[in-house]
């Protein structure tokens, strides 16, 4: 019976694993199925080694089972002890150069891809993005474009970007598995790595170091649009006013709210507040948080419960949470305010 329960748990334990593991084909959350520079090539990486290792399993396999069966204890032979061998000088050489050399074939691979994708060649003529990682969220700040924004990266397909990465507080990484490789993100120093996506999409990113209690929380998006679309966007960005009426009376007094309670720790512009993540384009973000459905209820309920969550994160110690300042109907007013902040459709500088 226990033996029997045991397996039953085994395979459900398998089960489960799967349901996880076929998570990881969603959402271009793969490494296995790469759309960008870095991933492509980390993925051949991978390939090889995986081509060595099957190698070496089936010939070990092979000459282990043929061993086996050759060389078992046969009826009527139970005392015969065989003929014994030591230091064999040819097998031993054999079984020394092969592994050496399996090794350089995976080594020289690896070295080239790790050197070429560490490259900062062309560096000064590309976009470059400073990106800082904090808990539990991803701040992205455009060189020389007077652009702040958080939690979704928007690129032009078919270019190099360049990020420059630094972490505010403990030590992240940056990993977006089909665009791009890993990187480490430090309090203390600047990673640079490159990134480039082949097609238009939105691929998403994880911290990939454990960092705190939401740090499987931390997640991110890279938005790869087309050159005319990234161009457009960059346009809407500079010429948001950060202080815009919006249309409804309601999300009029959402901004009122929100400038009294909020704009201590969020930016709506390009101001490099950075306490929390900046808001200039909350409007058109797919999830609140980097990780929560993007519904007005989910929203009215991280403004008045964040904690609940994404247990840890910075914005629970924020001082309305404890002066009973904002209710339920002021969340609902705020949430309407920030639902509308669209830089592609809200007044312009530009039309004012
Ligand atoms: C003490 C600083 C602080 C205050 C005050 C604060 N926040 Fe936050 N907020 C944060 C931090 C930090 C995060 C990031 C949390 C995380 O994801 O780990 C955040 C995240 C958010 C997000 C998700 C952003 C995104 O890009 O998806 C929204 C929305 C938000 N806050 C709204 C508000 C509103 C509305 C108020 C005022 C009622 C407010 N915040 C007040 C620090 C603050
Ligand atoms: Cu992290």
């Amino acid at each position: 019976m226990k033996g029997w329960m045991g397996k039953i748990r085994t395979l459900s334990l398998f089960g489960f694993m799967a349901i996880i593991l076929s998570g990881c084909g969603r959402e271009n959350l793969t490494a296995l199925v790469p759309k960008g520079y870095g991933a492509e090539e980390s993925f051949k990486v991978i390939l090889i080694s995986i081509a060595v290792m099957t190698l070496v399993f089936i010939v070990v396999m092979t000459i282990y089972t043929y061993v086996l069966i050759r060389y078992r204890q046969k009826k009527g032979q139970e005392n015969m002890i065989p003929k014994q061998t030591e230091g064999n000088k040819a097998l031993e050489v054999v079984w020394t150069v092969i592994p050496i050399l399996l090794l350089i074939i995976i080594a020289v691979p690896t070295l080239t891809t790790t050197y070429d994708l560490a490259s900062t060649e062309g560096k000064e003529d590309a976009i470059n993005v400073n990106v800082t990682g904090n808990q539990y969220w991803w701040h992205f700040e455009y060189q020389g474009e007077e652009i702040q924004t958080s939690q979704d990266m928007y690129i032009p397909v078919g270019e190099k970007i360049y990020l420059t990465m630094r972490s505010g507080d403990v030590i992240h990484s940056f990993w977006v598995p089909s665009i791009s490789g890993k990187m480490d993100v430090n309090p203390e120093n600047d990673n640079v790595m490159y990134i480039e996506a082949y097609e238009e999409g939105v691929y998403y990113g994880k911290c990939a170091e454990l960092c705190g209690e939401s740090h499987s929380l931390m997640d991110f998006k890279i938005v790869a649009v087309s050159q005319e679309e990234y161009d457009q966007w960059v346009t809407d960005m500079q010429n948001v006013d950060p202080e815009a009426t919006p249309e409804s009376t309601t999300a009029q007094e959402g901004q009122e709210l929100f400038a009294n309670s909020c704009l201590s720790c969020h930016a709506i512009g390009s101001s490099p507040v950075a306490v929390g993540p900046n808001l200039t384009n909350f409007g058109e973000r797919s999830k609140i948080a980097g990780v929560l459905p993007y519904e007005k209820e989910e929203l009215v309920e991280w403004i008045l419960d964040p904690e609940s969550k994404k247990p840890g994160n910075k914005m629970s110690n924020a001082p309305y949470l404890n002066d009973g300042s904002i209710g339920e109907e002021e969340a609902d007013k705020i949430a309407d305010y920030l639902m509308q902040l669209k830089p592609s459709e809200i007044t312009t500088k530009s039309a004012e």
